[in-house]
């Protein structure tokens, strides 16, 4: 187990279970239909593509698959750093699958938000170096995914966006990601922000500090290579023992109320009303390709 599960009591509590066959194998490569993960054994370095047109959406069925290959790697010895991409020409993630808290049954809306949190879970928490490679738009659940991250290096595309956009949806970005983007751009700019709803271009991203590096979209991959070495020059130990100082109380936070927020997401976004902003949301998101 990594240090930030060892120093967490209750980590282990949040994690997909993987079949002891299952996690055990060893494979450099593997390949799913929306996520492909390319691990360079001489470098120690995995790069998680997500691949699921149109927009990388958030689907129960792709947080399993995004959940299962970070698990795999997390367990992998070998692999010490996490570059996470998106293999679509503009969007690295549009976010949580809208679809999937639209007239979905209460169940399915639990089971769903469930898998939201273990990928927060897993990212945040992860031993690994992980360093988003944003080449494209990332809003909401995509500039979740982001945040998570160590590190962060976006095409520079005035319009490519960026930012947890949810009071935009009539919906409210929860603790545990208002926690995060405080963590990354302090109290001040995250209040701003969340109640906004703003997304933000590349450019004003980078200046409040939402993301760390801007490089022409061609040199992301390749920067976020550059940057990884650096950061694997530091020994694991101490920018493990370091990383979890840093987050650990947030996680633990969400540790000790999964069940309830799981709980309050479904009685929320199954309200009527909520319901009502979702659907005028999609409507807008089809009008604008008119
Ligand atoms: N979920 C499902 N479908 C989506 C989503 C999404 N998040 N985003 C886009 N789509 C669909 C579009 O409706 C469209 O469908 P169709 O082809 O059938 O018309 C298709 O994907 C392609 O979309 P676009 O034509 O808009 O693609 P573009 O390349 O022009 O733009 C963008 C890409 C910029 C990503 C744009 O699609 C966009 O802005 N999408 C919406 C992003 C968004 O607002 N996401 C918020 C999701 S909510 C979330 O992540 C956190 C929720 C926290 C919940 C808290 C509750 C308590």
């Amino acid at each position: 187990a990594g240090v930030l599960s060892q120093l967490s009591s209750h980590s282990r509590n949040g994690r997909v279970c993987v079949s002891p066959c299952f996690s055990l194998q060893r494979r450099n490569n593997s390949t799913s239909p929306k996520i492909k993960v390319d691990l360079d054994s001489s470098t120690g370095v995995a790069v998680l593509m997500m691949q699921s047109p149109p927009v990388n959406s958030l689907s129960l069925e792709f947080l399993t698959d995004f959940c299962i290959n970070l698990e795999k790697l997390e367990m992998d010895k070998s692999c010490r750093g996490l570059i996470l991409t998106s293999t679509l020409s503009k969007v690295f993630s549009a976010g949580l699958d809208i679809m999937e808290m639209y007239g979905t049954s209460p169940e399915r809306c639990g089971e769903f938000w469930k898998a939201v949190q273990e990928m927060w879970l897993k990212l945040y928490g992860s031993n690994m170096v992980t360093i988003a490679a944003i080449n494209g738009s990332s809003p909401a659940g995509g500039c979740l995914m982001s945040i998570g991250c160590d590190y962060r290096i976006m095409a520079d595309n005035p319009r490519y966006s960026i930012g947890l956009n949810e009071t935009q949806l009539g919906i409210v970005a929860p603790f545990w990601f208002k926690d995060t983007l405080v963590n990354t751009v302090g109290n001040r700019t995250a209040e701003l922000s969340l109640e906004l709803g703003q997304l933000y271009s590349a450019p004003e991203a980078l200046k409040i500090g939402l993301v760390d590096r801007l490089v022409p979209q061609d040199q992301v991959l390749s920067t976020a290579q550059d940057t990884m070495s650096k950061w694997l020059a530091i020994p694991d130990h101490a920018r493990q023992i370091t990383k979890s100082m840093m987050r650990k109380q947030t996680i633990d936070k969400l540790l000790s109320n999964r069940e309830a927020d799981i709980t309050n997401f479904v009685s929320f976004i199954t309200k009527d009303s909520i319901q009502r902003s979702l659907r005028m949301y999609l409507e807008m998101l089809k009008s604008r390709k008119v």
